[in-house]
């Protein structure tokens, strides 16, 4: 197994960074040709430290100093773009590392639709353009944040090394957005690079920018519900923005994507080995009623309603980082060519323009829902909801026939679009998970059913006992079928210290 020798030998520059000259080609892979653009050069090294600072800070707690079994990527190869090696986090090679470039693209939506992509800032969507970088940017240091202290619970070490890869790779993303600001928006994208590592999710006077990356991910079940619904929010907004008309944006989107993948396989696999668990147990003890919540609990698994439960919480607040499903924002984007829709280039049936098109939204008009025309272009955000929500349902129907086959009478469902929002058409209004609406009343009596209530909370809690011998797992999650990177049950995926 080839190990990421040259990241152990950065680790020592770590702390001294600001003195000694650094070899950036070494230190961080990268197709850009970073050691001949002088002024990248500079700026990276003014937030580099910086960006170290922060991780350190703000990083994982508690296991900067142990080796961890993690993917670097160090190109972009789709055959072979990571490599694999025990790595300390902090020596880990955040590199910038960009899709090839298409000869010949085009911007692939709005009023400039087939002219060449841009590969520089076009002037006069500049602040619009910086505003999209600077919020995906910002989302990929708040989950690093959001989940800094899960490795003291971590389920096994597999899980734990899945956590920290994660992290290392959202920082990876920070890095991407990093480079696109540092590179292509002066002294103004220097700034808006250095504010990247100053909000602090969930703090009241600097919070991150999108409301979920505020909320806590206390326990390994937000972890992976996280991983599976609002890493997916990642995959559809970086789709969104591969399809730019901005070039660079495009290419680093289209890379990011590659390591996304990874993100929703940890969330999918961790919601189903949880059920495996719980399956599992069920039919071992006799228990064959799902609610029967108390005989499920003693069993020391999760019941099926609390995962629902939390699917629930999750599915709604990440639904809410679409932005308002009518938004003269996204139109903008959108004609101006910045951000394309889900599969925009590949799109059959439309003009790509969509000046005269209508698209259909659900609203709440005098208090019933209702579906009403709007026009296409307002409705973009929308659209990527509807589209996100189909792309959530292949990992439900997953679970699902886990259950099936455990000849357990329970069905995972995604509730109505409109349960539970803050943000959009929904907003102040009290939606059921059947998509009914209520009174503030019905509200406040039946919502504990649906989100997860404070005993949930208490017994989840209860559950998070750290795991941390090699190949061993806690009760309530399933040992997965395969190890990463094909390595054997035991394996020692973080060797802590
Ligand atoms: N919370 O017209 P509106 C990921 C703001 S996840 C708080 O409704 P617009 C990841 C909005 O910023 C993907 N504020 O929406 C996953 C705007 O403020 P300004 C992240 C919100 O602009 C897991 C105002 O409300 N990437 O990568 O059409 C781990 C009115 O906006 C919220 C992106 O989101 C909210 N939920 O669309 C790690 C892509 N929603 O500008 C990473 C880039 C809206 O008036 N961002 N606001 O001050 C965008 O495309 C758009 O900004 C949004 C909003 C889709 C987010």
């Amino acid at each position: 197994m080839s190990s990421v020798d040259t990241t152990t030998d950065a680790a020592g520059t770590i702390g001294s960074d600001r003195f000694v000259e650094i070899s950036y080609d070494d230190v961080i892979p990268n197709n850009v040709e970073l050691s001949s653009d002088k002024q990248l050069q500079r700026a990276l090294e003014t937030w580099r430290p910086n960006y170290l600072d922060w991780w350190n800070d703000m990083g994982p707690e508690g296991y900067q100093q142990s080796e961890v079994y993690l993917r670097t990527a160090v190109g972009v190869d789709p055959s072979g773009w990571a490599k694999f090696g025990h790595v300390k986090m902090p020596a880990y090679r955040w590199g910038i590392l960009l899709a090839p470039k298409v000869e010949g693209r085009t911007i692939p939506c709005g009023r400039h639709k087939g002219q060449p992509a841009w590969q520089d800032v076009p002037g006069e969507y500049r602040s619009l353009l910086r505003r999209l970088i600077v919020v995906q940017g910002d989302t990929e240091p708040a989950s690093v944040e959001q989940q800094r202290y899960l490795g003291a619970t971590a389920p096994s070490l597999y899980d734990m090394r899945n956590l920290f890869q994660v992290n290392v790779e959202e920082g990876r993303h920070l890095w991407a957005m990093v480079y696109l600001l540092v590179k292509y928006f002066g002294k103004d994208g220097r700034e808006e690079a250095q504010a990247l590592l100053e909000r602090r999710s969930g703090q009241e006077d600097n919070p991150r920018i999108l409301g979920a990356f505020n909320e806590r991910t206390p326990d390994w079940l937000s972890f992976f519900m996280f991983t599976y619904f609002t890493d997916r929010d990642g995959k559809m907004q970086l789709a969104a923005l591969a399809e730019s008309g901005f070039d660079p944006l495009s290419r680093t989107c289209r890379f990011m994507l590659t390591e996304e993948a990874h993100h929703m396989f940890v969330g999918e696999t961790g919601v189903q080995r949880t059920i495996e668990a719980t399956c599992a147990a069920m039919v071992k003890a006799g228990v064959k009623d799902p609610n029967d919540v108390e005989a499920v609990r003693k069993l020391g698994v999760v019941d099926l309603p609390l995962l629902q439960r939390k699917a629930n919480f999750h599915m709604s607040v990440t639904r809410d980082l679409f932005g308002s499903e009518i938004s003269s924002n996204a139109a903008e984007a959108f004609s101006s060519g910045l951000k394309g829709r889900f599969n925009e280039a590949n799109l059959k049936g439309d003009d790509h323009v969509l000046q005269d098109a209508t698209y259909g939204v659900s609203r709440v008009v005098g208090g019933k829902l209702v579906e009403e025309q709007v026009p296409a272009l307002r409705a973009i955000n929308s659209r990527l909801l509807d589209d996100y929500i189909v792309d959530c349902q292949g990992g439900v129907d997953r679970w699902n026939k886990v259950i099936e086959k455990a000849g357990i009478a329970f069905k995972f469902v995604q509730p109505h679009k409109g349960f539970n929002r803050r943000i959009g058409e929904f907003a102040g209004h009290r939606i059921s998970p059947l998509g009914e609406v209520l009174t503030e009343e019905q509200w406040q009596a039946e919502s504990g059913r649906w989100l997860p209530n404070d005993a949930d909370m208490a017994f989840i809690g209860s559950l998070m006992k750290p795991c941390h011998e090699r190949g061993n797992y806690a009760s309530w999650i399933a040992p997965p079928r395969v190890g990463i990177n094909n390595q054997p049950g035991d394996f020692e995926y973080v060797r802590i210290c």
